[in-house]
């Protein structure tokens, strides 16, 4: 578990004993007579000599020192910067980075070792981002079983994706044939760095080749920015960062260059949807306004980019519209779903919530923070107020079990509604991943009672699977059910979200009941979505023999839901440490930078 044994170590960091040198030596202050004297008779240009050279010295040595206590450069904008209080031991002496958190063997997994972060960085040298082409981890011979159970359903997801909807956005494995949606290969995209991660080399290589001979943006098509930023960018900028190939960088470049004009808009916060072709921004075909988590969680993607590139385009923009929306009005940190593009106001009177339209804007201030070294001192701010308005203005518990649930204000009263989508399942992996980089210990019991209460929304049901909205109960004298689930959101999308939490509590805790969950509720989507040719989401979680196949497997289902298993499952959890990596929201892992 995440321990007070970690704040110990830290405390030990901060006995700082000066370095020898800068004592005074006894003898200086009270030179000997003897000693005047030889001076006295030194030649005048020698004594200059000598004094120049003890200036010199003393310079050089008063330069070392004061390297040696501001630290390493990842680290020391920190000091600029208001900590939280266990954290303060920065500003007294600047000398010691957190703490990485390194599990021990299974049998030891109730203990938790630390190393220091600076040593963890200087171990791999691909930190920055640049210069570091990553193994796959867990070569065949080292997976464990439950890894095994993984890549055997990503080789299955694969082969029916390969066999019927080779090229296209997504599979509909039970009619055997396939669907678009952006035109850009989804899937095969989202899935590239997931089979890089599996190690299926053939796999990635026959991926790779439709990538660099049939991915073309050059296309007369609308797409919305989020999605493509997200699945497309975020996956072939991951892929990049693992390979090293420019031809991942080059297709980034071309989209990254081609979306960007969804910035332009009257407010500078983006329109929904880009046309590739012509580069003209637009809203969404449905509605007036942009959504608040779709313009916020494009960041990490355009400011990689950004770093890659050394153009720094992509990243003033996406930047500004994270400090343009730090500077509107808040609900004790919590925002509307909608913003207008134009105006860059948000749409009065619209639903405060952590699932659809909401949820990311909280995941990407904190994962903001941390991709900037944890410079950008705003980004932690909103992100901790928001924590404390979910849990003043949104945290109930239901009855009778007393399961944490966070629901939503609606409307313009702001009135409280006992629901809680599935897609809030990410949130415990986003508090925990606070936590370990500084946030309130508190928040940990936040995320280990809310991933209590979404895996019950997957056990609970008989399939093991969860349903897209369920109600919680709030009442002492109703019904027993802590919650239900109403016929028309009784569907299971192959959706990631807690499976994406387990594996940040297991890594972060070493806790294997997470990996027992998530193994159950494999067992689910292995029994209820599996068919002859792929995964497809199901319309009925409530019942084991009408589960009412939708005939569709969603691209994040392999570039996000089975590769956060094959990380649960993994025994090395260094190999994809959190200090090295922030997951965007399509679970592509892209490089920590140092500010
Ligand atoms: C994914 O595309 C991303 O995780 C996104 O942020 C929201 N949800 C879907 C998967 O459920």
């Amino acid at each position: 578990m995440y321990s007070g044994g970690v704040m110990e170590e830290r405390r030990d960091y901060v006995t700082l004993s000066l370095p020898a040198v800068l004592l005074p030596p006894p003898a200086a202050a009270a030179p000997s007579r003897s000693w005047r004297r030889r001076w006295k008779q030194l030649p005048r240009l020698q004594r200059v000599v000598v004094v120049m050279v003890a200036v010199g010295l003393l310079v050089g040595v008063a330069l070392l020192v004061t390297t040696y206590l501001s630290g390493p450069s990842h680290s020391s904008s920190l000091s600029h910067t208001p900590q939280p209080s266990h954290l303060s031991y920065k500003l007294e002496n600047n000398l010691t980075p957190p703490p990485v958190m390194v599990h021990l063997p299974e049998s030891h997994q109730d203990k938790v070792e630390t190393v220091p972060e600076e040593q963890a960085l200087k171990d791999d040298p691909g930190h920055d981002g640049r210069d570091q082409i990553v193994p796959p981890p867990g070569l065949p011979q080292k997976r464990s079983a439950r890894q095994e159970a993984v890549v055997a359903a990503m080789k299955h997801a694969w082969k029916g994706y390969k066999t019927y909807a080779w090229g296209h956005d997504h599979l509909r494995p039970v009619s055997r044939t396939r669907s678009d949606w952006l035109r850009l290969g989804l899937t095969l995209v989202d899935a590239l760095d997931t089979l890089w991660i599996m190690d299926l080399r053939e796999e990635f290589s026959e991926a790779r080749e439709w990538v660099a001979t049939q991915l073309n943006f050059n296309l007369n098509q609308d797409v919305n920015l989020f999605e493509t930023t997200i699945r497309v960018l975020g996956g072939l900028l991951s892929t990049y960062h693992l390979t090293k190939e420019q031809l991942f960088l080059d297709k980034a470049v071309d989209l990254g260059e081609r979306l960007v004009s969804g910035f332009n808009s009257g407010s500078g916060v983006p329109f929904a949807d880009v046309n590739l072709y012509s580069r003209r921004a637009s809203k969404p075909k449905w509605g007036p306004d942009s959504s608040t988590s779709e313009v916020t969680t494009i960041q990490l993607e355009f400011r990689d980019l950004s770093r890659v590139t050394g153009n720094p385009i992509f990243e003033e923009k996406a930047s500004f519209v994270s400090e343009h929306i730090h500077k509107l009005p808040k609900v004790e940190g919590l925002v509307p779903i909608f913003i207008n593009a134009q105006t860059g106001q948000w749409r009065s009177h619209s639903t405060i919530t952590l699932g659809a339209r909401g949820d990311s804007y909280y995941e990407y201030l904190l994962k903001q923070w941390i991709q900037t070294g944890r410079t950008v001192d705003y980004l932690r701010m909103d992100y901790n107020e928001s924590v404390s308005g979910m849990e003043h203005l949104l945290a109930a518990r239901t009855q009778p079990s007393q399961l944490l649930f966070f629901g939503e204000l609606h409307g313009s009263t702001k009135n409280f509604v006992n629901k809680m989508d599935e897609l809030t399942c990410y949130l415990p992996g986003t508090l925990a991943l606070g936590v370990h980089y500084g946030m309130p210990r508190h928040h940990l019991d936040l995320a280990q009672d809310l991933i209590y209460t979404c895996v019950q929304t997957w056990l609970r049901q008989p399939t093991h699977l969860a349903a897209e909205i369920s109600y919680f109960n709030t009442q002492p004298n109703n019904v027993d059910e802590d919650f239900y689930v109403k016929n028309n959101d009784a569907h299971y999308l192959l959706r990631p979200e807690t499976i994406e939490s387990l594996w940040y509590l297991y890594h972060l805790t070493g806790n294997t009941t997470y990996q027992d969950w998530g193994w159950q509720m494999f067992q689910g989507i292995e029994q209820y979505c599996k068919v002859d040719n792929g995964y497809t989401s199901i319309g009925n979680v409530r019942s084991t023999t009408d589960t009412k196949p939708k005939d569709k497997m969603e691209s994040f289902f392999l570039g996000e839901t089975l590769k956060y298993l094959y990380l649960l499952f993994m025994e090395d959890q260094t190999a994809f440490s959190v200090d090295k990596w922030v997951f965007n929201s399509e679970a592509h892992p892209l490089p920590i930078y140092s500010h």
